[in-house]
């Protein structure tokens, strides 16, 4: 088991959205990596279709598009990575996203479960929450700058770092140089959609420190 790597450049500000359509403004400022993850909130065909249209905007843009959690359909359209959890990893067919040639990225919140990770020889892993979320509650206290640093070292595999990074705090992880992404889902958003000057204002410090 060895996945492909997500080429060359870094990953970069890799924002989280919960609908396609949201893509396309991350895309038209620059943005090259981005996750799609909608939980629950579709299922059957809407489902499909809101990947569907993930993916045909991500190609057209050239951008490295992860699905989170819905393998099946990552493989069945293409996508070019699936990203899991800790628990998905363990129910998914993992040889199956490998066989299609698909990227692999896994969270991961402490070192035994980096352990875990690294098993499945993945493109990336993210290490979480640094900070206290912002959008989800986690049973895991924040990893911290040091945390990430040590950890990140060890590794061997790109990192993205992911967990309440805002503007506010994201040069103390950008100067860790530690991580390949940095993941986010609310510090990209304005009342619930996409800011462009807030992505940008965010790309700015990345590629200050890690470019
Ligand atoms: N995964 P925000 S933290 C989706 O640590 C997610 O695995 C995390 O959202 C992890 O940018 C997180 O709003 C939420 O804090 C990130």
């Amino acid at each position: 088991m060895k996945f492909p790597t997500c080429d060359d450049t870094p990953l970069g500000i890799y924002p989280v959205v919960d609908r396609a359509y949201k893509l396309k403004p991350l895309y038209e400022v620059g943005i090259t990596t981005a996750q799609l993850r909608t939980k629950d909130k579709f299922t059957g065909k809407a489902l499909e279709n809101e990947v569907i249209e993930a993916i045909q905007i991500s190609e057209s843009y050239n951008a490295r598009f992860f699905l989170n959690d819905f393998w099946e359909l990552g493989i069945k359209h293409g996508a070019y990575g699936i990203h899991l959890g800790q628990e998905d990893i363990q129910e998914a067919d993992v040889q199956a996203i490998l066989d299609a040639g698909l990227r692999l990225g896994i969270s991961t919140h402490t070192p035994k479960e980096i352990d875990i990770a690294l098993g499945f020889e993945p493109s990336y892993l993210a290490i979480g929450p640094i900070y206290e979320p912002i959008s989800k509650k986690l049973t895991y206290d924040p990893v911290g700058i040091d945390d990430l640093q040590h950890w990140a070292k060890n590794v061997g595999y790109p990192i993205v770092a992911i967990g309440g990074i805002t503007i506010e705090n994201i040069i103390a992880v950008a100067q860790t140089r530690a991580a390949s992404g940095i993941a986010m889902i609310s510090d990209v958003l304005e009342n619930g959609e996409i800011s462009k000057s807030r992505t940008l204002a965010l790309m700015k410090v990345f590629n200050q420190y890690v470019n």
